[in-house]
């Protein structure tokens, strides 16, 4: 008789930022164990909110086989990536990381499903780094964009989000549909496109929306800060708990509503220059400054300014509690304060 196995949700890039706040609200509402997965050693801030904790490379098969020896994966988070900044010093590895990590997770999934019998809900973050405008002039006059439009992406990131949405809708529509025993891989593929993610607990490393959570808490710190883009840049953000929050609910949400398996969020979309405005005003010494990074910038400008999240409402109800000013007044402020009292 096989040993029973436990019913689980798989959590990869446990560490990062999405992670943090992910696991937090999993461990209130999962009606299954958590497992947390990451290359490093799982921040033990989050060690009583998880059954198990696994420090491994994705790109580890014999990893992977690990974790479903021990447990019976029934969802899964696959957050683990290497962002857009970081990604363009090493594009062949980022490659290797965020397409291969991806299809390893989706090999997981299938065979998963195969085990239990039941369909594995994937959830994968994809970014508006899938977005690529050609100049700033085309950037202005295309305002909010539509998940089908400008899917010309500039960065490595960019590509491989893209790529592995592709991947993902493959995975569940398509699976080796010339097999005389082609069955429904199992996988339910869920993807979002976020925009730049701040958090009041955690500050990003690699990505190229970094420049407004930095902003913030190199303020609250007292500390003076450069920021790399231009006053006048602008794309999209949400604050952290709208994400989780958005994640969570496209996993919950009827399969039948969803006409698509890939969907844009937005919240707000400040110019870095009102973002330091409001920083300033919550944080009365900060030290802003303009220097921007004309690579860096080139990335950003390539994002657009905002995005439709229209499919989104309607398909599954999403609608972000937190602008721009409850973001600030409600949940940066009070929280970066606290932080760093
Ligand atoms: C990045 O800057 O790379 C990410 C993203 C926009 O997906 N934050």
């Amino acid at each position: 008789m096989p040993l029973p196995r436990r019913k689980a949700v798989l959590v990869t890039g446990a560490n990062g930022e999405m992670g943090h706040g992910l696991i937090q609200r999993l461990a209130q509402s999962a009606d299954a164990d958590v497992i947390a997965l990451d290359i490093r050693d799982i921040d033990p801030e989050l060690a009583d909110k998880c059954a198990a904790r696994i420090v491994g490379d994705i790109l580890d098969p014999r990893m992977l086989e690990r974790v479903v020896a021990e447990y019976e994966v029934h969802t899964i988070f696959h957050l683990a990536a290497l962002l857009s900044t970081r990604a363009e010093f090493t594009p062949e590895t980022a490659h290797e990381v965020n397409v291969q990590g991806t299809l390893n997770l989706l090999k997981l999934a299938v065979e998963q499903s195969r085990w239990h019998g039941r369909r594995v809900k994937f959830l994968f973050p994809s970014s508006i780094a899938v977005y690529g405008m050609p100049d700033l002039e085309t950037k202005r006059g295309a305002g909010a964009v539509k998940e089908t439009e400008w899917n010309l992406p500039s960065t490595m990131y960019g590509c491989n989000k893209l790529y592995c949405e592709q991947l993902g809708r493959y995975y569940a529509r398509h699976y080796r549909q010339l097999a005389v025993d082609s069955t429904d891989a199992g996988v339910d593929f869920r993807s979002i496109r976020f925009p730049g993610l701040i958090s009041a607990f955690t500050v990003p490393h690699g990505g190229t929306s970094d420049y407004a959570p930095e902003m913030i808490h190199a303020a609250a710190q007292g500390l003076p800060y450069a920021c790399f883009v231009r006053p006048d840049t602008r794309i999209s953000f949400m604050a952290m708990p709208d994400a989780i929050d958005a994640l969570m609910a496209l996993m919950e949400a009827d399969a039948e509503r969803l006409t698509s398996h890939v969907y844009n969020i937005t919240a707000f979309n400040p110019s870095a220059q009102e973002f330091a405005e409001l920083t300033r005003s919550a944080f009365p010494g900060a030290q802003i400054t303009f220097e921007p990074d004309l690579r860096r910038q080139g990335i950003v400008d390539s994002w657009p300014e905002d995005v439709v999240d229209t499919r989104s409402r309607t398909d599954w109800g999403f609608a972000p509690k937190y602008d721009l000013r409850r973001t600030f007044e409600e949940y940066l402020v009070p929280n970066i304060r606290a932080r760093y009292a």
